[in-house]
């Protein structure tokens, strides 16, 4: 398989974590978003979105991260990202998409630029934007992990939840959200990172990353 993707782009961050914790071997393609390369006609005419990840595969090419990611498990199935148990699955889901759904369409590069230089609005307002809109969707979170007394992971081990978490977190910081509110989160955070899965899919270990 064949990703394309951009280093710090947290949908392919997602993807990355997702093929690399279920083993799957591919080869890593970037498009550069600051040259507007997702734009140019070779790639709309594959994917008519426009945005990375986009994935190669024998089956064809294949867009939207999260629909990817559940397409992987099932054509997958060894190693699985979503749980087995229906209860499990279903909260797996209700987190991960409060954060694909709720973060990435208000923070994502085009709004931050719009804000920029259209509304013509100070780093510091757009920065505190970006972080309205994180507390809004990662306190809740928070607090759904504490009712489910989540440990080092939302359930026994890394899943489709934590693919989603940790990009989002990457950006957050970048950002200097304020994660003090946030426990529960910082030790999923800390054990991730401290599997090889999550270190070879971080935007630092990957051959575009500047
Ligand atoms: N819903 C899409 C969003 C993809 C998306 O917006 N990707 C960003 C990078 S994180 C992108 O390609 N931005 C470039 C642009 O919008 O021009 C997904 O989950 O794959």
């Amino acid at each position: 398989m064949k990703l394309y993707g951009y280093w710090r782009s947290s949908t392919s961050y997602r993807l990355r974590c997702a093929l690399e914790l279920k083993g799957l071997a591919y080869e890593n393609c970037p498009v550069n978003l600051l040259e507007s390369a997702q734009k140019d006609e070779a790639f709309t005419s594959r994917n008519p979105f426009a945005t990375v990840p986009m994935l190669e595969t024998d089956s064809g090419d294949r867009v939207q991260s999260m629909a990817i990611i559940e397409w992987l498990d099932e054509a997958y199935p060894d190693a699985p990202l979503l749980p087995k148990d229906l209860e499990r699955r279903y909260v797996a889901r209700e987190l991960a998409y409060a954060i694909a759904t709720e973060l990435h369409a208000p923070l994502n590069l085009p709004v931050l630029k719009y804000l920029k230089h259209e509304l013509r609005q100070e780093q510091d307002v757009i920065n505190t934007w970006y972080r309205h809109w994180l507390a809004k969707t990662l306190h809740p979170v928070e607090k759904r992990l504490d009712q489910l007394g989540a440990g080092d992971f939302l359930f026994d081990a890394p899943s489709f939840f934590e693919v989603v978490l940790m990009p989002q977190i990457y950006n957050a910081r970048r950002f200097d959200f304020d994660f003090s509110a946030c426990p529960r989160m910082e030790r999923i955070e800390a054990a991730c990172s401290a599997l090889p899965a999550f270190q070879r899919a971080h935007p630092d270990s990957q051959p575009d990353a500047h």
